[in-house]
């Protein structure tokens, strides 16, 4: 019911949407070259954004679950263009991912700038709890953890008169305690803040002080469909919070939002720009044939209108959309020094041979359906058309192994395309796995040595391999890109494109990244 009365009134709202965008559009219209609002600004699996600013540079970084290292860092001058300069949780003493899938590991981090230090707090699900890690300089290094004691998720930080406060949300509320940021002991009682406006799994709480009132801005409704920020304000830190009469101040889940491709807006992050104006980072995810999203969650922004002692207007009280079409990708361009590459949980560091005319040896690991630190490094997929190429040469093996690319969602929903040891022969093989599905299709190899091309429009991916170094190609076979999708496969990351090698422990694979 709120919902849809706070539809009616994004009705109302439009025109002064309408002036905001126009707004927005000649502000960037340099850097935007008349796509509209360019978003997701962060495209593909970077979900849960924290956002500050530090003189004319903004800082961003998103949860990355089992992913190691972890929590990417990205930078901007002008919160459009972002590019990642560094992962800040790089050793594994900062970052133990035991066990950890799609679900698990690094949730929602806060990333926040005080006193010439800088802080992020976040949650190791399953490895530890909330924890918070400092550095001078944000390309790191950065601290050891500094484990705290309030539970929940999303924890988030806010200094005042020298005093650090936590908040995070242990039994479904927003809860409250002071901190020392530096060692990490809580020094005060935690204190129930707001449970939020009904809405399930209230969560990611962000506290800002503006014209004499904190206010508390949170997420509910869960990170799927009904996902929707939330916020409320209180003279006094500790309350009580009275709820804007306006919530939810961004929701895609109304009649407006209803066919829109983007959904699940929520998760969001408030920062004011070096002109005094407003703008929240946030993230929501796009749909790809029908209700099915396999990109992840993505980083999205938003102008914010805060008039003095008023409630904050979010998009001009619209959902969100995008204008910007992603342009194509292709895979594994970056150097393997780049901050993109990951590996699924702690990698075992032998495994992995960068040598000197840039090929790549992987020592094979334990197959990925046992999830249990498997030889894989890969990038996020942040384009719905993509196209990855690469050499593989089984070098030495014995049957069963396999080296290739794995378009990998989580440990039991990905599709894997491998050179493969086969008796005394080699093949081509294409291995899409879901849950306790799975289908496999093969083709005969002349040698150990083949090409691999995966390919995607969106909504399938194509699996191709040639002999010849690329003068012919063969089509192996195509699988819907919604077998990977959220919806389908499960976990809360988005599809990372890995080259692999699993079977003997003393068996490896090379493999020579095609760039065009
Ligand atoms: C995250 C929570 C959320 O910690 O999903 O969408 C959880 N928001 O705030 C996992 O990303």
């Amino acid at each position: 019911m709120k919902k849809s009365n706070n539809c009616s009134k994004m009705k109302r709202n439009k025109l002064l949407c309408t002036t905001l965008v126009a707004l927005f559009l000649t502000a960037f219209s340099a850097s935007a070259e008349d796509v509209g609002l360019p978003n997701p600004i962060i495209p593909g699996f970077h979900p849960d954004p924290s956002v500050c600013r530090v003189g004319n540079d903004y800082y961003l970084v998103n949860s990355s679950f089992q992913y190691f290292p972890g929590v990417p860092l990205y930078h901007s001058t002008d919160l459009i263009h972002w590019e990642q300069i560094a992962n800040i949780l790089t050793r594994p003493s900062q970052l133990p991912l035991k066990g950890a899938d799609s679900w698990l590991g690094i949730y929602a981090p806060t990333l926040r700038y005080h006193d010439g230090t800088f802080y992020l707090i976040t949650t190791n699900v399953g490895g530890g709890g909330n924890f918070i890690v400092s550095a001078d300089n944000p390309y790191g290094p950065w601290s050891e953890p500094r484990w705290l004691k309030q539970g929940g998720i999303d924890p988030s930080l806010y200094w005042e008169d020298g005093h650090c406060y936590m908040v995070s949300n242990p039994d479904d509320g927003i809860w409250l305690c002071q901190i020392n940021p530096d060692s990490g002991e809580q020094l005060t009682k935690s204190v129930l803040l707001w449970t939020g406006m009904g809405g399930r799994y209230p969560e990611g709480p962000h506290l800002y002080k503006k014209d004499g009132y904190y206010y508390l801005l949170i997420s509910e409704g869960g990170t799927e469909l009904a996902h929707s920020l939330t916020i409320a304000r209180s003279h006094n830190i500790e309350g009580p919070y009275e709820p804007n009469p306006d919530n939810p101040i961004l929701t895609n889940c109304c009649q407006r939002g209803q066919t829109l491709q983007v959904q699940g807006t929520g998760h969001g992050d408030l920062v004011q720009a070096v002109d005094g104006s407003w703008w929240m980072t946030f993230l929501a995810y796009r749909n790809f044939g029908g209700a099915y999203h396999h990109l992840g969650r993505e980083t999205f922004i938003a102008p914010v209108e805060w008039p003095e002692g008023d409630w904050p207007v979010v998009n001009g009280g619209a959902p969100a959309d995008t204008a910007h079409v992603a342009p194509s990708q292709r895979l594994f361009t970056q150097p393997f020094t780049h901050p993109a590459w990951v590996h699924l949980q702690n990698p075992i560091p032998a495994n992995y041979e960068f040598l000197d005319d840039g090929t790549l040896r992987l020592h094979a690991g334990r197959p990925l359906i046992e999830n249990n630190q498997p030889t894989f490094i890969g990038c996020r997929q942040e384009a719905a058309v993509i196209v990855a190429e690469v050499d593989v040469t089984l070098t030495e093996s014995v049957s069963r192994d396999e080296a290739g690319i794995s378009v990998y969602q989580i440990y039991d929903g990905y599709q894997n395309f491998c050179v493969s040891r086969f008796g005394k022969g080699y093949s081509v093989k294409l291995d899409a796995r879901l849950k306790s599905m799975q289908d496999t299709q093969m083709r005969m190899l002349r040698s150990h040595h083949a090409r691999l091309r995966v390919t995607s429009d969106g909504s399938t991916y194509t699996y191709q391999f040639s002999e010849d170094e690329g003068k012919t190609w063969q089509t192996v076979g195509s699988h819907a890109c919604t077998l990977v999708s959220t919806e389908v496969a499960g976990g809360f990351t988005g599809v990372v494109i890995g080259l692999y090698a699993s079977g003997n422990p003393s068996s490896f694979a090379d493999f020579k990244i095609i760039l065009p």
